[in-house]
């Protein structure tokens, strides 16, 4: 094992240089952070076990990056030091243990604890109140001057309120928040420019903009929550410090809280980490710091980070992975999704093999490729996503992918409605929507089939006795009681709610076939035009969009259903089980069968509507738009375009009087 340690801290000395220096000089990460964070630990480790193999140049000995050349640097007078990491419970009891025993304290310690801000640290320098210079962290001694980036930057004043301490350097947080990070990525992706991984990548190329005037165009924002060099403030806790700093007019987190003793600070852990989904901005962990000043110099500094601080980290929820297949899934409304399949990895203590790929456009817009190396992230109880992907890992036999035309699971094929980010499967049949589908079918506002609730509609799909909604109408009091938990009795009810469901109105039951954007409203409209379900399903998408309130999606939607053979059957098996396809509004006559009308301008003896139900109930159809196929146009008082267009077209044109009088009233 002797020779092992030297190669191994070679190893990963060359590996922490190589992404340190992607992360930070060329923006453009290969690795996760908490992986960097594992191969720094290591690395650590090794070295406390191997001091004499501790090099000057390794990356244990400084901690963030080289300044870009491009901004003049900009030295820290006081180092801006960092934190120690706690990635567990465990390690955090460990860091209160070690604090009280230098403390020689048998008592519970008072700790502030702030969020943990995930963007970028800077300094503000103040001269009796006035902002002179502003600074990114840099290694911790030396930053970039971005002092005229850092103006720009709202909630940053450039002159303190009340308090004008001779000298203060303020340290704190730079952020974007989640809104105005994807607006800014919207943006960017119209304007054809590369997006960013992550508000924190932002941050940092918004803050690095070498033009001042694009910085000020990024909507950042700066907490703060600490000092450095002050000459002329006093305080005795890091609580009444950001009391004071609050008090000069510098931004400070709202969610800080001072508390007592170990338990305490996990209760608040766990509660920012509930609260983590919900805040506006990213934080990856709490800070927790001893409170008192007095304690905090008794602590004293290791070379690198205070004794008297540390990140108590949440689990990371971004990792690096590859992908070794796109597979398709089928969702319950019959939603093609593809689903990237993954070299196995931990994201924040759940193993992840799986990620949504969303939609095609999704996948085109982020060139997800078979074999490419991506980032991905689990935010809270979501499935995880793809954030990006690693294109310096690229190898070139990586292969583009393009959803399948044919629905994976049934054959059938789908259709992607124009405006629409999904592909969809609309099979009636389709065994992945099934369940779904008959819920809808048998619900309160639809066919109201009594009894039939999820577990029994999970159960009759299961045992293969329901294919789709058609077979409900075939089911047989043997097969009922059979199932488990199912009285005869109750056998015998579920079959007389089927029985009664067969009565319904026309409307319900296509409100029941579940058309994409045909809800209740929409399906009486289109049975009040069309009266039955042959009708409907024989006209164009021209034809429907006749008809008033049916505009091309639902017009689309529904003519892409009729046109699906398998729903067609499936139409004709309610029928064959009994299912009445009786128009719900019998028709007083036939007188206006085969005539189109249009209302337009003010009628005076009824309303629109009650003209357009007339038109209806006499065999006729009314629409809302002229065409050169209207048979009538019945002109109101005040008639405007649509009179135009029926003129021009050479539309028979009514008086109200002479609609009246056709009608016989
Ligand atoms: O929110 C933060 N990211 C944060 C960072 C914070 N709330 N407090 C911090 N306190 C310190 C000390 C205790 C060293 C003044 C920090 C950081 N440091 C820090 N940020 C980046 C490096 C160090």
């Amino acid at each position: 094992m002797s020779a092992e340690p030297h190669r191994r801290l070679q190893e990963l000395r060359d590996l922490l240089h190589f992404h340190n220096h992607r992360y930070y000089v060329l923006d453009d990460p290969q690795i996760s952070d908490a992986e960097y964070d594992r191969l720094l630990r290591e690395l650590i480790v090794l070295e406390s076990q191997h001091p004499e193999l501790v090099t000057p140049d390794s990356p244990s000995q400084r901690v963030g990056g080289a300044p870009l050349e491009a901004f003049a640097p900009a030295a820290h007078t006081v180092p801006m030091l960092s934190l120690d990491n706690a990635l567990s419970e465990e390690e955090f009891l460990a860091f209160d243990e070690r604090t009280r025993r230098n403390l020689g304290a048998a008592d519970d310690i008072d700790y502030m604890c702030e969020p943990k801000l995930d963007g970028l640290a800077v300094e503000l320098v103040y001269e009796r109140g006035v902002l002179v210079q502003g600074s990114t962290r840099g290694d911790g001694y030396v930053g970039e001057d971005v002092t005229l980036n850092i103006k720009t930057i709202k909630s940053i004043p450039l002159k303190l309120l009340h308090l004008h301490p001779q000298l203060l350097q303020v340290r704190g947080e730079v952020i974007l928040g989640h809104r105005e990070f994807e607006q800014l990525n919207r943006q960017r992706e119209n304007q054809g420019e590369p997006l960013f991984a992550n508000p924190r990548n932002a941050a940092a190329g918004s803050l690095r903009q070498l033009d001042p005037a694009v910085t000020a165009t990024r909507p950042l924002n700066m907490f703060c929550y600490g000092v450095g060099g002050n000459q002329g403030l006093a305080f005795k806790s890091q609580a009444e410090l950001l009391s004071l700093l609050g008090q000069m007019g510098l931004r400070v987190n709202p969610y800080i809280r001072t508390v007592r003793g170990a338990r305490a600070v996990l209760a608040y852990h766990q509660e920012m980490a509930g609260r983590r989904e919900s805040l506006p901005y990213d934080i990856d962990g709490i800070v927790v710091k001893v409170n008192e000043v007095a304690l905090q110099e008794q602590l004293g500094a290791k070379t690198k980070s205070p004794r008297w601080a540390i990140a108590f980290k949440f689990p990371a929820r971004q990792e690096v992975t590859q992908i070794l297949d796109i597979t398709v899934q089928v969702g319950r409304t019959g939603a093609l999704t593809p689903v990237a399949v993954m070299a196995p990895v931990s994201v924040g203590g759940v193993l992840v093999s799986r990620a949504t790929l969303h939609n095609q456009d999704e996948i085109d817009r982020k060139d997800i490729r078979i074999g490419d190396w991506v980032v991905i992230q689990r935010a809270g109880d979501v499935i995880p996503e793809v954030v990006t992907v690693v294109a310096s890992r690229r190898s070139g036999v990586e292969k583009p992918f393009v959803l399948p035309e044919q629905c994976p699971v049934c054959g059938s094929h789908t259709v992607r409605p124009e405006g629409e980010a999904a592909r969809r499967c609309i099979n009636l049949a389709c065994p992945a929507q099934i369940k779904e589908r008959i819920y809808h079918f048998a619900g309160k506002r639809a066919m109201d089939i009594d009894g039939l609730g999820e577990k029994l509609v999970d159960q009759l799909v299961e045992k293969g006795l329901v294919k789709d909604v058609a077979d409900l109408y075939f089911l047989t009091l043997e097969q009922l009681a059979a199932l488990e938990r199912m009285a005869d009795k109750s056998a015998q009810n579920i079959l007389e709610a089927i029985e009664a469901s067969r009565r319904r109105s026309l409307d319900r039951l296509l409100f029941a076939l579940g058309i994409r954007f045909v809800g209740e409203h929409v399906a009486r409209v289109l049975i009040d035009a069309f009266h039955s379900l042959e009708e409907l399903g024989n006209a164009s998408r021209d034809a429907l969009m006749q008809v008033h309130e049916i505009g091309p999606q639902v017009a689309e939607s529904v003519s892409d259903f009729f046109t699906n053979e398998e729903n067609r059957r499936i139409i004709a098996r309610l029928r064959q089980g009994g299912v009445e396809m009786q128009p719900a509004q019998q028709r007083s006559s036939d007188q206006l069968q085969g005539l189109s009308f249009v209302f337009t301008g003010a009628l005076t003896a009824f309303t629109r509507e009650e003209a357009e139900r007339l038109v209806v109930s006499l065999g006729g159809r009314a629409t809302s738009s002229v065409s050169a196929k209207t048979s009538y146009v019945v002109a109101g008082e005040a008639a405007g375009s649509k009179l135009d267009k029926a003129r021009q077209l050479g539309v028979h044109i009514l008086t109200e009087e002479e609609f009246k009088e056709m009608v016989g009233l």
